[in-house]
């Protein structure tokens, strides 16, 4: 019988393309994971994008641009602590992922930034961006947007008022 040998063999090339996650998406070197938002309050002109950035090559990455029809201006952004506050800034030459290295950009740390916000992000919907890689490329990614409560930490306000 040659059909259930071949099945078999394409249910386990497609189990070791898959990897870990459903979710994740692989391109190049790189594995991107849990791409997600919280929910914005109504009339808001920002909100923030997390993702799960994951480099197995043997050389750096870099994050160099984010883009999304829902943001007139996506940017790239890096918390800093100037004199005991927390400010954000966009990062000029994109964000680097070092070799072998998961860089998780995440609340309070590196994030994207939807500015200029078109509409307001609403728990359970998904929008699709693309994050730009200086290697592998540009990789579209699907963003699931959360509660607005979502990954809240305490001591963090402001951090999304620019
Ligand atoms: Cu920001």
């Amino acid at each position: 019988m040659r059909l259930p040998t071949l099945l078999l063999s394409l249910s386990f090339a497609l189990s070791a393309v898959s990897g870990a996650s459903a979710n994740d998406i692989a391109k190049g070197d790189l594995v991107i994971s849990a791409p997600w938002s919280r929910a914005t309050p109504a009339g808001a002109q920002v909100a923030g994008g997390y993702v799960v950035i994951t480099n197995k090559g043997l050389s750096a990455e870099r994050l160099v641009s984010f883009s999304t029809d829902l943001a007139g201006q996506p940017e790239v952004h890096e918390m800093t602590n100037e004199g005991g506050v927390m400010k954000m800034r966009p990062l000029a030459k994109g964000l680097v992922i070092p070799a072998g290295a998961t860089v998780k950009l995440e609340p309070g740390g590196y994030h994207l930034m939807l500015l200029k916000l078109k509409k307001p992000l609403t728990a359970g919907q998904r929008y699709k961006a693309t994050l730009v890689f200086e290697k592998a490329g540009a990789v579209e990614v699907e963003f699931e947007v959360r509660a607005m409560g979502a990954g809240q930490q305490k001591s963090h306000g402001g951090h999304h008022n620019h």
